[in-house]
């Protein structure tokens, strides 16, 4: 099933932009300084090609987090240095209430950790396939909270580059979470670090490669996905060559199926446009074309960016810890593994990683 969410997002320029519904929260976190003993590991939570994510028990509070460990020795062989330090700095950087929430980062001789909220309501992808597709206000409702997200997210200078259903995880409230930074770039310096304007070399305002073109362009096959059940171009035989195909040919080409409404259908055009200059999120209005746009005629942007909206769908929670949302991974042992002497021959690669030997050496 994970196939069906593989698309490559493509390039595109940056455009400043005035920021539209900015959210102010009052109560800045605390941030704390930790290491593995002071939590049990329950059981996992989702894997991935560096490691896995854990849910633990804190000793001390009693309460649940999510810990994400990464083999340091992968990642500096599958060349992903660069990324997870992306993504730690970022978690560290953004506050926003639709995106998780980091507590802190530590690394022993092979992992690093990352300390994260327990979002127990599981994946929108699991919801989504379970459904099959969502009726036109609950796909309204989830668009609208991740597009309030991107947008704060582009203000301040970052591009998410992987949003999917896989992603986008949802609180016991029903609301999103999105998780996984492990592509977001910043690009805060496309804005401020070019240097004297009258200096700035083409090629710099021309850098348009990773801009947050390629996230309004994935909202565009995010709310076809979610209306549909499949993304727009998906190839059941999982043939890239064709799907490339289909990709470049735009959504112009798309066979839509009976029935899709035409506001959708309309902002999805706009939203996967080919050309980046003209999709919308690009354009001189920025992100305001897309908040004005007829299929979220019904959405009061304020009262969505404060969650005054009840979600469409509770999770079915028992309690505090209560993972069952997620799917059943094979317990391979991973975590006998964590937090043992050996050589550490790559821990100079994650500065910003504490470093937090167990306390028994
Ligand atoms: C938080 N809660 C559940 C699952 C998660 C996966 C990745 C990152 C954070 C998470």
């Amino acid at each position: 099933m994970s196939e069906l969410s593989k698309l490559e997002h493509r390039d595109s320029f940056d455009i400043p932009e005035t920021e539209l519904y900015p959210y102010y929260d009052p109560t800045p976190r605390q941030k704390g300084s930790y290491r593995l003993e002071d939590f049990i590991i329950q059981r996992t939570l989702g894997t991935g090609s560096f490691g896995r994510v854990h849910l633990v028990r804190s000793k001390h509070n009693l309460r649940f987090y999510a810990i994400k460990v990464l083999n340091k020795a992968r990642i500096v062989k599958l060349k992903q240095v660069e990324h997870t330090n992306n993504e730690h700095g970022i978690l560290e950087l953004v506050q926003h209430p639709f995106i998780v929430n980091i507590w802190g980062a530590f690394q022993d001789c092979a992992n690093l950790y990352m300390v994260m909220d327990f979002v127990p309501g599981g994946e929108l992808f699991t919801l989504l396939r379970r459904s099959n597709r969502f009726p036109d206000p609950v796909a309204k409702f989830y668009a609208a909270e991740v597009a309030l997200a991107l947008n704060y997210l582009h203000t301040h200078g970052i591009i998410y580059r992987d949003l999917k259903p896989e992603n986008i995880l949802l609180n016991h409230d029903g609301h999103i979470k999105i998780t996984d930074f492990g592509f977001a770039k910043s690009c805060r310096h496309t804005y401020t670090l070019c240097g004297t304007p009258d200096y700035i070399a083409p090629e710099i305002l021309l850098q348009g490669r990773y801009g947050k073109g390629v996230d309004w362009y994935a909202l565009g096959v995010l709310i076809f996905e979610m209306l549909y059940g499949l993304p727009p171009y998906h190839q059941p035989d999982n043939n890239t060559i064709l799907l490339y195909e289909r990709i470049s040919r735009g959504p112009l080409h798309i066979q839509w199926p009976a029935g899709f409404g035409e506001r959708a259908k309309d902002l999805i055009i706009h939203l996967m446009d080919v050309e980046p200059t003209k999709r919308y999120g690009n354009l001189h209005r920025g992100a305001q074309d897309i908040f004005a746009h007829s299929w979220f005629a019904e959405v009061d942007w304020d009262k969505m960016t404060k969650r005054e909206f009840t979600a469409p769908y509770m999770p079915q929670i028992t309690g505090e810890g209560d993972a069952s949302a997620f799917e059943c991974y094979p317990e391979d042992n991973a975590s006998l593994t964590y937090g043992q002497a050996a050589l550490d021959p790559f821990g100079y690669a994650f500065p910003g990683f504490e470093y937090r030997a167990p306390s028994a050496y």
